[in-house]
């Protein structure tokens, strides 16, 4: 098989990416490890960014999104199980953001993908990219039991967090960011109507979201340690534990019911530098990780591609510049969400050996957002997602 760029990974970043180059007239196949129906089932992310909204418009996916969509003006930040503080992000940085769940921006993504003919190769094994550093650089796998070439131009490493395209990249010339946090957040989905806002609450018995999916079905997170399983959470103590969280005004608000989904996932920042290794270029999860809180992952996916799609258009248009500027370019936004989702998460979390004072002082952090309009529009900024 011989195509001009190989994706490996059907997350949102692969198929959006492959979506994208058809739309500069550049072909791609996209290799993926699971089945389609396993990528579709993932809960995930909620939340998107104004720019995300704008590319996932541009690229014809605004159908279902402009309907469903849900768009929120402000968020809610609570602490000391009594204050309340509402960010409104419209006023302070011209822009609101979307709840609209990653199922359904991959739903849409493949039924996109199929209407258009990109070619999806599922439940591809022992996939591995070769000669990258040569100008016709292939990759290998097995599908259907058979073992496959494909030849190409590029590859794009958009294989997430646990895939095989940063191994690809010689240690000699990377550099690993890393940051493990010592809890994990436990999430669950019910079909009960969400509160109209999001809410983020630091409490001491830890940090709590109020989030949603539409307007039957709310997703609720509890900060728990690492080692906790979904078996320890029965669904009346995530409830309790929830509504303790929460100031009395919005616990009141909530409607409790039967759970119909409950994992843990852990924390952790991470990022690798350079992005690019000869031809392969990493987008997505492959090349960093955030923490949930500040909603940022799937929506650095999102602008990563973006970038990327346009570098490939302009080399095959004679231009190589911006594929050469690729990594710096991707990796200047990318900083900008490590660093707010790894503020929001210390700001909100209960660590397990901080100080009364540490707890003061973030206290005092919450405070100074509270009565500071100039403090806001920076979070407000950060939030709804820096410009591209
Ligand atoms: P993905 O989604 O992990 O997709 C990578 C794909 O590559 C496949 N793969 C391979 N394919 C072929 N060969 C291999 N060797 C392969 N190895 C792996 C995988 O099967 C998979 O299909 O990465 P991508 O596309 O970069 O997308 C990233 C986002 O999925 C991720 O950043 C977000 O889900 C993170 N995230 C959130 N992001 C937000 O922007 N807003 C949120 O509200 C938000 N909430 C969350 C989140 C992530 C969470 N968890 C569980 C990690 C909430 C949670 C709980
Ligand atoms: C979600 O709805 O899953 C969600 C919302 C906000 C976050 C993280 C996750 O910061």
């Amino acid at each position: 098989m011989r195509t001009q760029v190989a994706i490996i990974g059907a997350g949102p970043a692969g198929s959006l990416l492959s979506l994208l180059l058809k739309r500069h007239g550049i072909d791609s196949v996209v290799i993926e490890r699971q089945t389609k129906d396993y990528v579709l089932e993932r809960i995930r992310a909620g939340i998107l960014e104004w720019t995300s909204v704008e590319i996932l418009r541009a690229a014809g996916l605004g159908q279902r999104l402009d309907v469903e969509g849900h768009v929120h003006n402000s968020v809610k930040l609570a602490w000391r199980a009594e204050e309340m503080l509402s960010v409104d992000f419209e006023r302070l940085a011209g822009k609101p953001m979307m709840a609209y769940g990653q199922t359904k921006v991959q739903q849409d993504l493949y039924a996109a993908a199929e209407a258009e003919g990109v070619s999806i190769i599922y439940g591809a094994t022992d996939v591995d990219i070769h000669d990258v550093t040569s100008d016709r650089p292939w990759i290998t796998f097995t599908a259907n039991g058979e073992s496959e070439r494909l030849d190409c131009d590029y590859v794009a490493g958009c294989d997430g967090q646990h895939g095989i395209s940063r191994t690809a990249i010689p240690t000699s010339i990377t550099t690993e960011y890393e940051r493990a946090y010592p809890f994990g957040w436990l999430g669950i989905l019910s079909e009960t109507p969400p509160l109209p806002h999001l809410l983020y609450a630091n409490h001491e018995r830890g940090f709590a979201l109020c989030s949603e999916r539409n307007p039957m079905l709310s997703r609720y997170y509890v900060q728990c340690p690492l080692d906790d399983s979904v078996e320890d959470w029965s669904d009346d103590r995530f409830w309790s534990e929830l509504l303790t969280r929460l100031p009395k005004s919005e616990a009141d608000a909530i409607v409790t019911g039967p759970s119909i989904e409950k994992s843990i996932a852990p924390l952790r920042s991470y990022v690798l530098e350079p992005m690019q290794y000869g031809r392969l270029f990493l987008a997505g999860d492959a090349a960093h990780i955030v923490p949930p809180t500040g909603a940022k992952g799937l929506n650095l996916a999102i602008s990563d591609v973006h970038y990327l799609s346009e570098a490939f258009a302009a080399a095959y248009n004679g231009s190589a510049n911006k594929l050469a500027a690729y990594s710096t370019t991707a990796l200047a936004r990318v900083w900008g969400s490590v660093r707010f989702s790894w503020w929001l998460t210390v700001l909100l979390h209960r660590f397990p050996d901080q100080s009364p004072f540490e707890q003061r002082a973030r206290e005092e952090d919450l405070n100074y957002l509270a009565g500071s309009e100039a403090a806001q529009t920076s979070f407000a900024e950060q939030y709804v997602g820096l410009n591209l």
